[in-house]
């Protein structure tokens, strides 16, 4: 080496360390073998980025950059490419590292030259930790791998060198480490090494040996053969000789080096600053190094010297002991790697081991741990251990010692004294907090370079740390610079040591949120982004600073004699159309206050960055920015100094953090210990100083996490300060916003009324009547957690438009009371259960057991995960592997996965690793199979042993009914066995307490039973993860999982179509022409179609699943769930790294939706159990291909930016794209119409279609088509061609109303076609049409009927009139459809499909109880009422005949008393739901005449049937719980078929004509049927299990709740057949009912809102339909004589004649006569006048009551009658609306509109029958 390094010409450069070794590894290899982990993974990015610019190395070629499918794949390749001779290397960390031993190994073994370049990290053990230690490369220094440590980012660059130049001496492989993050993502000012210098420092002849070695045919040779025991350890000692030569190479390497670069280095290094003779030695290594330098340097210590280890592996024991000074006696050996239970960590123990073997003794050797995981490791924690290492004697000194926490349990942590201020004044120090996606980080990483590269001499340094949210957290950037010195200071700037410190965030310095203004210097410059900013007078300024601004914070800066400034920048990024983009006007701030570069050489270098990064997101945006920028500089009043008034200083530190005062409001004990303890110190920065006890005593050893944290933290993170505002007049309470929500932050709630009224602010708790049977009475409330919303949009853009009943609107309005409605709406009681979760709307009534996530804004993984919470959330175990979804899903303190408040029950989550989540998973399911297995041999066994000798006592032998009935529902999928669980815990805690009874052996087996309780719920098994996962790194295992059909487990794979958790890097899934990490120069290889694979198995349950089609989601966790065997589920998740344009993940619905509607992802399900049916088991449910895969590329920079780049590659790779889609569309499509040998659908004859918005109208129409032999399956209508799929075909469909009146979005382009359709359908085309709808809404079935008309009007004829499906009907829309679908068969000329009865028997046996007493069976029933039913036992006071008793109508009123606190709780409008019973008399003479094996008194004991347990008599059961003598369904027809021992008989009971006829002509009843098939005689059980129960039948309370008691007004009902008049049941009951006598009953909530007494009124009611308008009037007499202020009231009311059906008419007449002046009262009897009848109707229209007060004041009208009543009242209401000017055409329109309007508006309320 002759040659001077001042000949050569270098270069400085601002980069990091990562930089730093991939600029000289790409140039001095052939080939790169990578995988992406953090830290290291930038190495990758950036070779792979210069081989896509075709950037050469120094051997003229482009660097081989190859990613493999994980780093076990990446070490096997690096092993080949070094065998054949190549010049190989690769980047990796951590986990990583680990999965490269086998090879490392291999290669060493074989002496192949590499450099393995290492970020060294933490490994995931109690937790991950992406930060950065030792452990993974102390851990493989027993692999044969020299080991170079590099100390900084200058290091870093050089060591990658000298490590090359020695592993092609030595043939040994080297591993070349820095520190992860503290070296590896450190900038600084570096000089680089030039191609010239490399080339002089590489042996070349070496590279040629080693390429002479390769294997080949030329000169062949074999490798890794096998060995035996006579000669593997002489083989493997050959080899020593080279390991010894490693020193002197390593020496030699540094030494050639000097003289190229002049930059000297040693593998072992001495530093002492002292004068005398040094008695303490500090060994350690890595960015350490330079902080034990900087430390001893300040403190000139004359005891302390330090030697560093740069050379770890080969350890030359002699060099380093020769370093060690005579006058040393003590040694601290510091290491950053813990290996727990070792006699010291590996350091400790080599230089524990020279020592020795060099014959050093008398030596004190202390071992500490420091710096683990990124703990900043600072010169004052070096003065701790010198301190340690001093102390007087030798058995004082903390062995082995930790350094930089609290260690309050072991007391291994050494005491910190003050902070050392150990840069010199020379250097500037600046600390900036940001908001994550505001730009403040890559703005101040412009800023670094542009100052490091102003001046040759300037020195800089920056590290950023960034909150373990996905983004909206807090990020803090350390910037220094210096200008000569180096900056040589490997930790964060200390407190009181900022020049420059700014907070970019208001929020920060709010409430005493983080503690900023620590980090200033007296005098030094605090810069406050802040609104307050904004307020002009500087008066007022300064009191809004003062209101918002922590007091502490601002005393601080007083004392501290700050010079404050403050900014909005938020206004003015908002005023050039940049909204939250506040990166350049604070970089243009920081230039201008902190005066390190002359201004306006700063500005020209910002508008040159500027144009740089903006130039590929359009001119628009860049010329934005500059102007912003010239704004910020020259305008000198958006830059306001503070003049901090005295008074600061004396401000109190008292504020109490907001978190605080939050934490202290927690009802959760647990939780609430939590979040004082670690949650709220990690939340506000303050973690690292919490001791280890904390941690203990809260539970948390070996990484255990409580459920539920993150609703705690409230943390708002929301940069466009905009919250969805809900209109609900608009909302069809679709929940549709709720399901697409990110971060559960929108949701419904089921409420009562009288919950409303205790909303903290009713007037802003909003709430709509719920629709749907099973809420019948409540009110449905949408409500936004304010601070939890991230203002993503996706709500807004899901919610149909129809129109939008939600829009964006400003947060600040929602702060308080939004806030406050939502904690309270928080604490109301769960009511999922009351809706069906299989439907989309229902599925988000479940409290979501996810919430909250730190995912980013938006992000497309979340809702799925949320979603399989509210389905399976309470028997869910998960298994995820490492990705976006464990950081969002799983960083410490914060816990999304939450349990439900009532039962306690959530998600049971764990994440092991990334590689092996599926097998994990696997592991998770046969650990539960085998536990359950154990439970029911168990259960078994103790069931059996009942048998034999049956349980005396009571509570057993109910603990045994649940049990066998477990036994009998144990693999069923659903909440069933958790359900019989909770009824049988308290029984075996009863049981179990009891004394231990004569019988050991069964309390041993019991006990058994219970300590194996867990395993009673059917556990659903998931095992979720990303592509990377799923399609690479766990490919393998997850094959493993699904190639077995006994795994019963389920895979979620949520596809971002890349590593989105490490940045961006492509997976498998990555499509072509995407340009992303490791792939920047455009993906060539089409993405995998991993479901495919899949669904060769044949036994997997596959789909594929897109957010916004959220039906067919929902469809497809379910059928996941209920397939009997493996499933796999591939859902697309748009993600913030795809760069969707313009507004990223605020159009993630769109984006999904453009995905599948263009065919970029298509949407179909595989499912095995159809083929066992013998239908195709493969649905293509996308169909039509709407949009161009092009648009849909051009919406994302990951495809755009290879275009701008590279335009030809682009075209070249988005046109392969596009014949991806459509060949792997075609394919779909063939798989669809004919998989295997399954029939092609267009034999079907029949076409089944749909348009359904939450999934009803498509679960019905594909239950029709299964039942329709001639169909195919069902499909929507916006996926089918006029043309091809109904003009001339036979169609069904099936057609839901949304919004006010709007086609489902599924129909919607259907229509459209359908309306611009000139051309008529052929004439054979025919239809049938079912609506689904609401009848208590204005448009209802209006969908369907437009539908239909459109058709007709085309020509085509339908076939039947159009079903309804009535959601508000009684028992839902079923009912509609079962009526439908009875004409609709024989219309088809299709025999109705057979149904095979499934007879559900109920658990009862016969009692060996002769008789019960009377007060036996009420007990019984009394559970059954009151415990089931919730009902009341109520007694008659009068029951009064209203009209003449020979008149042929009865009308009653029925008073009963209010005795029980149930009824005294009633609301006006409610109902009283009434149960009738039989007539004990006709049930004792059916008994005796029905059967000879039971009569009356048999006594059964039910076990659980009916809801309840025990034994009743027969005639008890048969008068009070079955519906005896209520009308005979198909259904029980059908299955008392099953029973008939004659053809004959069968035949009838199966003829459909059968009950028609019989209904007709004798009004036939169950009993009836029974007594005529006597022959087909059913065992009691199942003949208990046929006959329904009796229903309650509600009726309109008619008094108010002030009155004593209750009052009913009945007509009793009567209906004829041709044997004569029959009474209803209920009716029957109440008409013989007298005074004293009791009933059965309960409070139902009406399904009319009452009305104030303030409310004008307007009451149409005909017949009984008066009661609720009776209690509405007496309520507002009540009010009147009380002296209330009222409003105008008026009554229409209807019957047939005066004389006899004037209800209340007296009462009325009184009201009218004395509150005239309120009080309108109008009659109308019909039958009265046989030429003219005069109803309800034609007195509204001619009177002007209804104008005045409906459409001139905002009244309220209320409609009860039958159904002919609400459209002529309709009509009449446009009469009485125009009635000034009947004539005039604008005003009977505008009278059309008020009254569309009064019903839109929710202000007319129906009650119809
Ligand atoms: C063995 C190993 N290699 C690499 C990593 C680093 N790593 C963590 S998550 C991840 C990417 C996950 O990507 P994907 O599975 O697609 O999930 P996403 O983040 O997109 O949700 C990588 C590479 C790791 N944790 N372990
Ligand atoms: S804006 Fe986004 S986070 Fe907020 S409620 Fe809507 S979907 Fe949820
Ligand atoms: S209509 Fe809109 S606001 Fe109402 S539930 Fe549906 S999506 Fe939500
Ligand atoms: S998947 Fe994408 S959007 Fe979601 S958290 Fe990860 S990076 Fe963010």
């Amino acid at each position: 080496m002759t040659e001077g390094f001042s000949n050569y010409k270098t270069e400085t450069k601002c980069v990091d360390g990562n930089w730093a070794v991939a600029h000289v590894a790409y140039r001095t290899n052939d080939c790169a073998y990578i995988f992406p982990i953090t830290p290291s993974s930038p190495m990758g990015e950036e070779v792979d980025a210069w081989a896509a610019e075709h950037k050469k190395n120094l051997f003229g070629q482009e660097l081989k950059v190859v990613e493999l499918q994980s780093e076990a794949g990446a070490a096997g390749a690096l092993h080949g490419a070094l065998v054949l001779g190549a010049l190989a290397t690769t980047f990796t960390a951590s986990q990583g590292l680990l999965l490269y031993i086998p090879n490392l190994y291999k290669i060493a073994g074989e002496l192949l030259p590499t450099v393995i370049h290492v970020a060294s990290r933490a490994l995931a053990g109690e937790a991950l930790s992406i930060y950065g230690d030792h452990s993974d490369t102390m851990l493989v220094r027993g692999c044969g791998l020299a080991m170079l440590s590099s100390f900084s980012v200058q290091e870093a660059h050089d060591m990658a060198a000298i490590a090359q130049v020695a592993t092609l001496q030595s043939r040994v492989p080297f591993l070349h480490f820095m520190d992860g993050f503290r070296t590896s993502h450190e900038v600084n000012k570096i000089t680089l090494i030039s191609d010239e210098q490399l080339k002089v420092l590489l042996p070349y002849d070496k590279i040629e040996e080693h390429r002479r070695r390769s294997l080949s045919p030329m000169h062949p040779t074999q490798r890794g053969t096998a060995q035996g025991p006579d000669v593997f350890m002489q083989l493997v000692e050959s080899s020593n000789t080279y390991y010894q030569a490693v020193d002197g190479i390593i020496e030699k390497a540094m030494a050639d080096f000097a003289a190229v670069t002049g930059r000297t280095y040693h593998p072992y290094e001495y530093a002492y600053y002292g004068t005398t003779q040094p008695t303490v030695a500090i060994i350690t290594m890595g960015s350490s190094v330079r902080v034990v330098d900087r430390a001893l340097h300040y403190l000139k210590s004359e005891q302390a010297c330090m030697i560093a280890i740069r050379m770890f592996r080969p350890w030359a024991a002699k060099k380093f002991v020769a370093l060690i000074p005579p006058s040393v006696q003590r040694i601290a050996v510091l290491d950053r790697t813990r290996e727990g239970g070792s006699q010291g960590e590996p350091l400790y123990l080599d230089v524990c081991t020279s020592l020795q073997t060099q014959n050093r003794h008398g030596i004190f050797v202390a071992g500490g741990r420091y710096g683990l995981g990124s703990k900043d490791f600072t010169p004052r924690m070096v003065h701790s251990v010198i301190q340690n290492m001093l102390r007087k004697d030798v058995h004082d000194i903390q062995h082995p010692f930790t350094v930089g926490i609290t260690d309050d349990v072991t007391h291994l942590s050494l005491p910190l004294g003050r902070p050392l201020s150990t840069i010199g004044d020379e250097a500037t120090q600046c600390v900036f907090y940001g908001f994550g996606s505001d730009g403040t980080v890559g703005a101040n990483k412009e800023a670094i370079k542009m100052i490091g590269n102003y001046q040759e001499q300037t020195k800089v340094q920056a590290y950023f740390e960034y909150d373990a949210k996905k983004s909206s957290g807090w990020t803090v950037s350390h910037m220094r610079f210096s200008p000569g010195t180096e900056i040589d200071a490997p930790f964060r700037i200390e407190e009181g040591q900022g020049d420059y410190v700014a907070c970019h965030n208001e929020s920060y310095v709010q409430a005493n949120k983080f503690d900023i203004v620590k980090f200033l210097k007296r005098r030094g410059t605090f810069f406050l982004n802040t609104t307050c900013a904004s307020v002009a007078d500087p008066k007022e300024r300064l009191e809004a600073l003062e209101a918002l601004v922590c007091h502490k914070t601002l005393r601080k800066l007083a004392l501290k004699n700050a010079k404050f400034y403050i900014m909005d920048a938020g206004r003015l990024a908002s005023k050039y159309g940049l909204p939250g983009r506040i990166n350049v006007i604070c970089m243009c701030v920081f230039f201008r206050l902190s005066s390190v570069l002359p201004l306006e050489d700063a500005i020209a270098l910002l508008k040159s960055s500027i144009r740089k990064t903006y130039s590929y997101k359009g001119e628009d945006i860049m010329q934005k920015n500059i102007d912003l920028l010239d704004t910020v500089v020259n305008d000198p009043e958006s830059l306001l100094l503070v003049d901090i008034p005295k008074r600061w200083r004396a401000f109190e530190d008292a504020e109490q953090a907001f978190s605080k005062r939050h934490v202290a409001l927690i009802d959760d004990e647990k939780a609430r210990q939590f979040m004082q303890d670690i949650g709220d110190p990690v939340a506000r920065l303050q973690g690292d100083a919490i001791p280890i006890s904390k941690f203990l005593q809260n539970n948390l050893l070996g990484g255990v996490m409580i459920p539920g944290t993150s609703k705690y933290e409230k943390r708002n993170p929301n940069p466009s300060k905009k919250v969805p505002v809900w209109e609900p007049n608009n909302c069809t309470q679709c929940n549709q916003c709720v399901f697409i929500c990110p971060h559960a932050a929108i949701r419904p709630f089921i409420v009562t009324r009288d919950e409303v009224t205790k909303a903290p602010h009713p007037e802003t708790f909003q709430t709509l009547k719920a629709t749907g049977v099973e809420l019948q009475g409540k009110r449905y409330a949408l409500q936004v957690s304010v601070l939890d919303c991230t203002g993503c949009n996706a709500c807004v853009e899901a919610c149909p438009e129809a129109p939008k009943a939600l829009k964006m609107g400003p947060i600040e309005d929602l702060l308080t009371t939004g806030v406050e409605n939502w904690d309270f709406a928080m604490k109301l009681p769960e009511r999922g259960h009351l809706v069906e979760k299989s439907s989309v709307r229902g599925s988000q009534f479940q409290t979501p057991l996810m919430e909250f996530s730190g995912a980013c804004s938006g992000c497309g993984e979340t809702p799925y995960f949320k979603l399989l919470t509210q389905l399976f959330g309470q028997r869910m175990l998960v298994a995820n592997a490492t990705g976006c979804s464990t950081i969002w899903g799983g960083s410490f303190p914060s816990n999304p996965y939450t349990v439900n408040k009532e039962t306690g029950r959530g998600p049971a989550w764990a994440n092991s690793l990334f590689e092996d989540n599926a097998e994990f998973g696997l592991g998770m399911f046969s650990a539960t199979q085998h536990r359950r297995a154990r439970l029911v041999g168990y259960v078994q066994d103790f069931v059996h042993q009942m048998e034999i000798s049956p349980p005396q006592n009571d509570l057993l032998s109910q603990l045994v009914a649940l049990l066998h009935e477990w036994l009998e529902i144990r693999d069923e999928k659903s909440d069933r066995c958790t359900l019989l669980f909770d009824h049988m815990a308290p029984l075996f805690k009863s049981v179990l307490s009891q004394s231990p009874g004569a019988d050991s052996k069964l309390s041993d087996l019991l006990q058994k039973i219970w300590s194996e309780r867990d395993m009673f719920p059917k556990l659903s098994q998931w095992i979720c993860g990303g592509d990377g996962w799923a399609y690479d790194i766990g490919f393998g295992g997850l094959d493993h999982v699904e190639a077995f059909e006994a795994n019963d487990v389920n895979v979620l794979v949520v596809d971002t179509e890349m590593y989105s958790n490490t940045g961006g890097q492509q997976s498998k899934a990555t499509p072509a022409g995407a340009a992303v990490k490791f792939a920047m120069g455009g993906k060539q290889q089409k993405k995998k179609s991993l479901g495919e694979m899949f669904m060769t198995y044949e036994h997997v349950y596959v789909a594929s699943v897109a957010l916004h089609n959220s039906a067919q989601v929902l469809q497809a966790f379910w059928e996941a769930d209920q397939h009997q065997g493996p499933s796999i589920i591939i859902a697309y998740a748009p993600c913030i790294q795809q760069g969707v344009r313009p507004a990223g993940l605020n159009d993630m619905y769109d984006e999904s939706k453009f995905a599948v509607e263009s065919g970029y992802w298509p949407l179909y399900r595989f499912n095995p159990e159809l083929t066992k049916q013998g239908q195709n088991p493969f649905v293509l449910d996308s169909k039509k291909l709407r949009k161009d895969v092009t648009a849909f590329l051009q919406r994302e920079s990951r495809f755009i930016n290879l275009r701008k780049r590279d335009p030809k590659v682009a075209d070249a790779l988005w046109e392969q794209v596009t014949a991806d889609v459509n060949h792997r569309m075609d394919h779909l499509q063939q798989l669809a119409e004919g998989y295997k040998n399954f029939s092609h659908p267009s034999d079907a004859k029949i076409k089944v279609l749909f348009a359904s918005e939450t999934g009803t109208a498509a679960r019905v129409a594909r239950d029709f088509a299964n039942a329709c032999p001639d169909s195919a399956t069902a499909s929507a209508l916006d996926d089918i061609d006029i043309d091809d799929d109904i003009n001339g075909k036979v169609v069904v469909l099936f057609v839901s109303t949304c919004g006010q009146g709007a086609m489902p979005r599924n129909g919607r382009n259907f229509y459209h076609e359908l309306c611009r359709r000139t051309e008529p359908l052929q004439a054979e085309t025919k239809f049938l049409i079912f609506g689904l709808g609401d009848s208590s809404y204005y448009f209802y079935l209006k969908a369907a009927r437009d539908i239909q008309d459109r058709l007709r009007a085309l020509g085509a004829t339908q076939l039947l009139d159009m079903g309804e499906g009535d959601d508000a009907a009684e028992d839902g829309m079923e009912a509609g459809l079962h009526d439908w679908l009875e004409l609709v068969w024989p219309k088809l000329e299709i025999p109705p499909p057979s149904e095979v009865p499934h007879i559900q028997a109920v658990n009862a046996t016969f009692s060996n109880r002769a008789i019960l007493r009377p007060e036996e069976d009420w007990h019984v029933l009394e559970q059954y009422y009151h415990g089931v039913h919730h009902a009341v036992n109520a007694t008659i006071i009068s029951n009064d005949l209203m009209c003449r008793p020979d008149y042929n109508r009865d009308f009653r009123r029925l008073r009963l008393a209010k005795a029980n606190t149930e009824l005294e709780n009633f609301q006006l409008g409610d109902a009283l739901e009434i149960f009738p019973q039989n007539d004990p008399t006709l049930v004792s003479q059916f008994l005796h005449d029905y059967s000879p094996d039971f009569g009356e008194n048999t006594v059964v004991q039910l076990h659980q049937a009916f809801g309840i347990h025990g034994e009743i008599s027969l005639a008890a059961l048969f008068t009070s719980i079955l519906d005896l003598f209520g009308k005979p369904t198909k259904h029980f027809l059908q299955e008392l078929a099953t029973f008939a021992k004659t053809e004959q008989d069968k035949a009838i009971l199966l003829d459909p004509m059968y009950l028609k006829k019989a209904a007709k002509q004798t009004g036939m009843t169950v009993a009836d049927v029974l007594m005529q098939f006597q022959t087909a005689n059913p065992a009691l059980p199942a003949l208990l299990g046929m006959i329904p129960p009796i229903k309650p039948r509600a009726y309109s309370i008619a008094s108010t709740p002030h009155a004593s008691h209750i009052e009913l007004l009945v007509l009793i009902d009567t209906w004829w057949c041709e044997a004569g008049m029959k009474y209803g049941l209920t009716c029957n009951m109440l008409r013989k009912l007298h005074p004293s006598n009791t009933v059965w009953c309960r409070i139902h909530p009406g399904s009319m809102e009452p009305p104030s007494p303030q409310d004008p009124v307007v009451c149409a009611g005909i017949g009984s339909g008066l009661a609720p308008h009776m209690a509405f009037l007496r309520d507002r007499v009540r009010a009147a004589e009380a002296g209330e202020q009222v409003g105008p009231f008026s009554l229409y009311f209807g019957n047939r004649y005066r004389s006899d059906e004037y209800l209340y008419e007296s009462e009325l007449a009184e009201y009218a006569r004395k509150h005239s002046e309120w009080f309108h009262l109008h009659v109308a009897f019909s039958r009265d006048d046989p030429h003219k009848k005069v109803y309800v109707q034609n007195l509204v229209g001619d009177t002007d009551d209804a104008r005045l007060y409906l459409r001139d004041q905002p009244g309220l009208l209320y409609v009860c009658g039958n159904r002919q009543l609400p459209k002529p009242l309709q009509q009449a209401l446009v009469k009485s609306f125009c009635r000034p000017n009947p004539e005039d055409e604008s005003e009977v329109s505008k009278a059309i509109k008020a009254v569309k309007d009064l019903y839109l508006h929710g202000k007319a309320q129906q009650e119809v029958w």
